[in-house]
């Protein structure tokens, strides 16, 4: 059995978190996460508050274990939806995209914990001064809105430069991604990409039959130029993005028009020609459809394993050797 700071924390089995996938994380996903013993996240994502709060209310009715809400602060709503969680009075609240520090006081009085997405040693501070719980430390290895610096390099600066726990996100797809975050610093993972193809993940087909289809090299970033970088599965859509990115006689409004809509396409319509598929680079490790449960359960029988044979490079009769 695994079990780190982060699961007395919350009140959960396993250390891990689903990540707040827009337009994918839903109440279904996140209670099914939950009931498997880990943290289930909806997503906020751009909807209005009381999208959420319905959301909420049927994560509820689905499990009776802690689950979490996924704010975005680029979303229009963000001023509401960050006062409907303290009114329904989630477990936790993670954030993305962003600072959240200006909302953490209130939901700390509201009995939330709040543990922000960080893409920075920078900002991880700043949230822990404003009272985070823990931070989530991603890497540019994810799947959609992502910061600079890999897994490998940002978990252990981000371990360094705070007391809080750290959550290592981005690159992990299996158990030894885990053992490896653990031996970075974190004490927790989120994993996305592994659970967009949960039986429970009720993603459009086309986009779990990319995810299942992707190879290591199949994803790429888009929207630098508009200071928003997103990777996603490569697709003639992405390509024809990333070709207007590099003409200048295009404006980036004109680029924005272009990738409007483009995430809710490929989630909820499983459109091919006009969807961007965010995925991250782990997509080539995922190779079959399973339940939340059998995915969390392999994947730290293998953490196990790979943890216990942790010391088997030190040489016999030094500390931990064999
Ligand atoms: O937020 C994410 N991933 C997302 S959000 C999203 S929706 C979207 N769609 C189109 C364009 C942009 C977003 C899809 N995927 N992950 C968490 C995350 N947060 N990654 C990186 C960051 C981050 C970046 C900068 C967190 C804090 C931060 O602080 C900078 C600041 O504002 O001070």
């Amino acid at each position: 059995m695994i079990t780190t700071p982060i699961c007395d924390l919350i009140g959960i089995q396993y250390p891990i978190f689903q990540g707040g996938m827009a337009w994918i994380a839903d109440a279904r996903l996140a209670a099914a996460v939950s009931n498997a013993g880990g943290l289930g996240i909806i997503s906020a994502m751009n909807a209005d508050g009381e999208w959420l709060r319905a959301e909420i209310r049927k994560a509820r009715a689905l499990t009776e274990r802690p689950f979490g809400v996924n704010i975005m602060l680029m979303s229009p709503h963000v001023e509401e939806v960050a006062r409907i969680v303290a009114e329904e009075k989630v477990a936790v609240v993670t954030t993305g995209a962003g600072n959240p520090s200006k909302y953490i006081q209130g939901w700390r009085e509201a009995g939330i914990k709040a543990i922000p997405v960080v893409a920075s040693t920078g900002v991880a501070k700043l949230v822990e001064r404003s009272g985070a719980v823990a931070v989530i430390a991603e890497g540019g290895e994810s799947g959609g809105h992502v910061g600079e610096i890999t897994t490998m390099a940002l978990v252990p600066q981000v371990c360094d430069a705070v007391s809080i726990p750290v959550i290592a996100a981005g690159g992990i797809g299996d158990g030894r991604g885990v053992a490896a975050a653990f031996m970075l610093g974190a004490c927790g993972v989120q994993l996305g990409t592994r659970f967009l193809v949960a039986e429970e993940c009720g993603v459009s087909d086309v986009y779990k039959k990319k995810i299942l289809k992707a190879k290591d090299i199949d994803t790429m970033t888009t929207g630098k130029r508009l200071g928003h970088p997103v990777r996603t599965l490569k697709t003639p859509f992405a390509r024809e993005f990333l070709k207007m990115e590099y003409n200048s006689n295009v404006s980036n409004e004109e680029i924005e028009a272009f990738g409007a809509g483009s995430l809710r396409a490929a989630a909820v319509l499983g459109d091919e020609k006009k969807g961007s598929f965010m995925a991250g680079q782990i997509a080539g490790m995922v190779k079959k459809e399973q339940t939340a449960q059998e995915i969390i359960e392999e994947i730290f029988a293998q953490a196990q394993e790979v943890l216990a044979q942790a010391g088997r490079f030190i040489a016999p009769g030094q500390a931990g050797g064999r």
